[in-house]
């Protein structure tokens, strides 16, 4: 009997023929080879980065490993050719899971070679996507069949819309995530240091750190204002009293991304206000999408809502739209509200303008904002607005003609604990939007 799982990856391998079909007819392309990748070999050493496969082939198949392709003709059942090496040194890759293998002619090979001669011979109509062109030169690609820009921006445009399995594959993602955010706050609350947070939330998250889609964002105090901060001290003399935690766990290499700042003993009362108030804003940001909106306008009602915190909180004098205008909350919230998500955790075409890959970049006022799309059904983003003491950024306007905007004192204050960042993944749909961060970690 075929499972729920199942159902929803045949019909998504359904959607990437199609997609795929109509990417290579509008290419010049009638064959497309998908390769997962070459491992990374340090220089002078004989061990290997972790690997990360090629998107596009994870796109079509969750496999892990190196040297696989995936070839697609229109028409055509698509084939999984696996490289599976005979090894004592390292434990070969496990074989396809079932509901992968039923979508695809799946042929193993013990040596590339093998798999070159299972790809076999290829003229000029061929396409290659992936990061080792020695390996598509080997195949007998021409080179501007290797990663052709016209067809990758289609490839990636294409990816700006789940499918039901991608969509439920992140939902699924976020369970383990949440288990380990809890753990990581009952580490925190009981004295914990930023290193033995991580080690909880990977214990409850039951991962290993390489599987993490991205190295947890663990910080403490002043050092949750490192937007992305990646020491986690071992050690400190006094335990923090604010704790900012950015971080997800991948499932059929797909990530989540969540971000939570909690107050402990010892914090100032205003800055529990901040949080208090960022999370309230944050939670009415990822209730706001619909279909058609642009991202960046919730981008700027974000900032608004910002202004509106800090003046309430007595660190800006203005209201929130003078604070706009002057490009005050600028330094509070230096990135952008959020980013698509799926198998890359900072996503793909998020500043395309059309399928042909024109870029549509962030306003010069925005230069960090990674989404300029309109906004329709079945994209997935994150909505994690920030507000953060950092020195660097506020030192300009400490000097600055917009100095007496600012209550100086009350900014020094705060400055000792840091930043504040709310995140939570959410799924465009027809009528709306649907949180899946929200049902597992509230
Ligand atoms: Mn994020």
């Amino acid at each position: 009997m075929k499972s729920a799982l199942a159902d929803l990856y045949h019909a998504h391998v359904v959607e990437r023929c199609r997609t795929t079909e109509l990417a290579l007819a509008e290419t010049g392309f009638d064959r497309l080879l998908l390769h997962s990748g070459t491992p990374h070999t340090y220089f002078a050493d004989d061990q290997d980065a972790p690997f990360h496969p090629t998107p596009h082939f994870t796109h079509w198949a969750p496999v892990e490993g190196p040297g696989h392709v995936v070839e697609f003709r229109p028409g055509k059942k698509p084939r999984l050719l696996r490289f599976v090496p005979r090894d004592f040194w390292y434990e070969p890759p496990h074989p396809a899971p079932a509901f992968v293998a039923a979508e695809f002619d799946v042929e193993d090979s013990a040596t590339p070679e093998g798999v070159s001669a299972a790809v076999g011979a290829n003229g000029a109509r061929t396409a290659f996507v992936g990061g080792s062109v020695d390996v598509a030169a080997a195949f007998g690609i021409p080179a501007e069949a290797i990663n052709p820009k016209g067809l990758v921006a289609r490839l990636d445009w294409e990816r700006s819309y789940k499918s039901e399995y991608e969509v439920e594959t992140l939902a699924e993602a976020t369970g383990p995530a949440a288990r380990g955010f809890r753990a990581a706050e009952a580490a925190f609350r009981d004295g914990a240091t930023e290193m033995e947070a991580h080690h909880a939330y990977l214990a409850a998250a039951a991962v290993m750190e390489e599987q993490l889609p991205y190295p947890t964002i663990i910080g403490f105090d002043e050092r949750s204002a490192t937007l992305h901060y990646h020491g986690k001290r071992g050690t400190w003399a006094a335990p923090g009293r604010v704790m900012l935690v950015d971080a997800g766990v991948a499932v059929r290499g797909y990530g989540s991304d969540i971000t939570r700042t909690y107050a402990g003993d010892g914090c100032d009362p205003l800055f529990v206000n901040l949080i208090t108030g960022m999370e309230t804003l944050q939670k009415e940001l990822a209730a706001a999408p619909r279909p058609g909106m642009k991202y960046l306008d919730l981008h700027v009602r974000a900032h608004h809502l910002i202004g509106d915190l800090l003046q309430r909180a007595g660190v800006l004098k203005v209201p929130a739209g003078v604070a706009v205008e002057k490009g005050l909350t600028r330094p509070f919230f230096p990135h952008g509200l959020g980013h698509f998500l799926g198998i890359q955790v900072h996503d793909v075409a998020g500043r395309f303008a059309d399928r042909e890959g024109t870029l549509a970049p962030p306003p010069s006022e925005y230069p960090s904002l990674r989404t300029t799309r309109t906004i329709e059904e079945r994209m997935v983003f994150t909505i994690e607005p920030g507000l953060y003491f950092i020195p660097m950024l506020l030192e300009e306007h400490r000097n600055g003609p917009n100095r007496d905007d600012f209550d100086w004192a009350v900014v020094d204050r705060l400055t000792p604990f840091g930043g504040i960042r709310v995140e939570d993944d959410v799924v465009v749909e027809a009528g709306g939007v649907r949180n899946l961060t929200r049902p597992e970690l509230p």
